[in-house]
C-alpha cells in the first residue's frame, strides 16, 4: 500500500527549526523555497543545487517547492507580465534540471494569507492561528482605513465591528493590526498600510473574472513547459477562502478549481490541496473534492480548522475541527493505490506548545505543534493503511 511521503516546511537557513530537528520528527523530505530571490527573478541552478545539497547533507531530501511565487504583474498583467512569465518558465526549467519535481504557488492578489490573532490562546494553554470576521472588519475600515470599505460590508457586519473596535485596549489594536500586516510567509518584515493601499488601488479594475483569466493565462503558458520538463505545479488555494479588502479570490471553491484545472488540462496543472483553506468553506465538501480532483492533486496540506457562523474560523488540532480528517486519510490512501504514486504531504500549521511557547518562531510553524500533527497523522496513516489491506 502506498503512503504519503512525510515532510515538514523548512523556511532555510534561518528558521529556528532546523533540518535535524525536522529529521528527527519522522520526515523523509523538507518543503522549502529560495526565500531570499526576489519574488519574479530567475532561480539559478547554482542557487537551487546549493541549498539542495544543503538538504541533501542533513539526510533529506527537498520534496515540493513552496512557493515559486507569482510576480504582483503577472496576476493583474500590467507592465512586464509576459517577461516575468518568461522568466518563471526558465526557473521551472531550472528546477526540473535540479531533479525537483513539485512546484507550490499561489494566485492571491497582494497577500497570502491572513490572520488576526496569530497566538490565539486554547482553554489547554497552547496557542493557535485565528482569524475573527468582527475583527477583521475593524481592522478594515477603523485601522487601515481602506477607501470605500464600508461599501463591502452589510451595515450589521459594520455595527459589529464597530462594538468590537470600541472595546479594543490600544494594546489589542496595535496587536490587531501588526497580525493583520504580516508580510509573506517565510520573511520577517511586515507591509506598510501605505504600501497596501497603494497595491489595493491597482486592483481596484480586476474583478474575480478578470483575475481568472490572469489566471488562466499564466496557467496555458506555464503549464505546458512543466509537463515538459517532468513537473507538477500544485496551486494553493486562498486562505482565507473569499474575497478580502475588496480583493477578488479565484481559488475558492470546487467549481474555481474544476475551471483552472479545465483552463489548462495539463496533467501537469494541479493542486496543493491543502484541507485547511478549502475546509473553511462549509460549502466545499472535502472529500467529493479528493474524489473528483484526485489525479491532479499533486501535494497535501492537512490541516484542520473549526468554523462558527460568523466566519470566524481557528485552527483546530488535526484530528478535530470541521473536516473529516481520517476520511481525508482514508481517500487519499485509495486515491494512491489506484494511481500508483505517492503523494507528498506535510502538516500544516501547528498549535505552538510546551518549549515552543517561549521560542520566536514563524507562526504557525513552531516545532513541536506540526510534529504532534504529523503524528497524529501518521499514526491515523498506518491505521487505515493495514485495515485496507486486508
Ligand atoms: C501558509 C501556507 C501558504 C502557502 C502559499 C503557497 O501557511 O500554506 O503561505 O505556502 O500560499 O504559495
Amino acid at each position: 500500500m502506498k503512503r504519503m511521503e512525510q515532510t515538514m516546511r523548512w523556511f532555510g537557513p534561518n528558521d529556528p527549526v532546523s533540518l535535524s530537528d525536522i529529521r528527527q520528527a519522522g520526515c523523509t523530505g523538507v518543503v522549502t523555497a529560495l526565500h531570499h530571490i526576489p519574488v519574479g527573478k530567475v532561480w539559478t541552478i547554482d542557487e537551487i543545487n546549493t541549498r539542495k545539497k544543503t538538504i541533501e547533507d542533513a539526510g533529506l531530501t527537498w520534496t515540493v517547492i513552496e512557493s515559486l511565487p507569482v510576480h504582483e504583474d503577472i496576476k493583474k498583467q500590467t507592465g512586464n507580465y509576459q517577461q516575468y512569465i518568461e522568466q518563471y518558465k526558465t526557473s521551472l526549467r531550472n528546477v526540473a534540471a535540479c531533479g525537483l519535481k513539485v512546484v507550490t504557488y499561489n494566485f492571491m492578489p497582494i497577500l497570502d494569507w491572513l490572520r488576526t490573532n496569530v497566538s490565539y490562546t486554547l482553554p489547554n494553554g497552547s496557542k493557535a492561528l485565528y482569524f475573527e470576521r468582527a475583527a477583521f472588519v475593524a481592522f478594515d475600515l477603523f485601522l487601515l482605513k481602506r477607501p470605500n470599505a464600508e461599501n463591502d460590508y452589510t451595515p450589521e457586519e459594520i455595527q459589529k465591528a464597530t462594538t468590537r473596535f470600541n472595546s479594543m485596549s490600544e494594546e489589542e489594536k496595535k496587536f490587531l493590526f501588526q497580525n493583520a500586516m504580516l508580510g509573506l510567509p517565510g520573511s520577517d518584515e511586515s507591509f506598510t498600510p501605505e504600501q497596501v493601499l497603494t497595491a489595493l488601488k491597482q486592483y481596484e479594475h480586476i474583478d474575480a473574472t478578470k483575475l481568472k483569466q490572469h489566471l488562466f493565462h499564466f496557467l496555458q503558458e506555464v503549464a505546458p513547459v512543466a509537463e515538459e520538463a517532468g513537473l507538477k505545479l500544485a496551486i494553493h488555494p486562498d486562505d482565507p477562502p473569499y474575497p478580502v479588502l475588496g480583493l477578488p479570490r479565484v481559488v475558492s471553491t470546487e467549481n474555481d478549481v474544476q475551471e483552472l484545472l479545465e483552463a489548462a488540462p495539463s496533467p501537469a496543472n494541479g493542486l496543493c490541496f491543502c484541507t485547511g483553506s478549502f475546509g473553511a468553506r462549509a460549502d466545499n465538501d472535502i472529500i467529493d473534492m479528493i474524489q473528483k480532483f484526485g489525479e491532479r492533486i499533486h501535494f497535501l496540506h492537512l490541516r484542520n480548522t473549526k468554523r462558527d457562523a460568523e466566519g470566524n474560523f481557528y485552527e483546530a488540532n488535526h484530528l478535530e475541527g470541521d473536516t473529516d480528517m481520517v476520511a481525508v486519510v482514508s481517500e487519499v490512501l485509495k486515491l494512491m493505490n489506484r494511481t500508483g504514486n505517492p503523494i507528498p504531504m506535510r502538516p500544516d500549521h501547528g498549535h505552538q506548545m510546551l518549549d515552543d511557547l517561549n521560542k520566536k518562531t514563524y507562526p504557525g510553524y513552531s516545532a513541536i505543534g506540526r510534529l504532534k500533527g504529523l503524528a497524529e497523522l501518521r499514526g491515523v496513516e498506518a491505521g487505515l493503511a493495514r485495515v485496507l489491506t486486508k
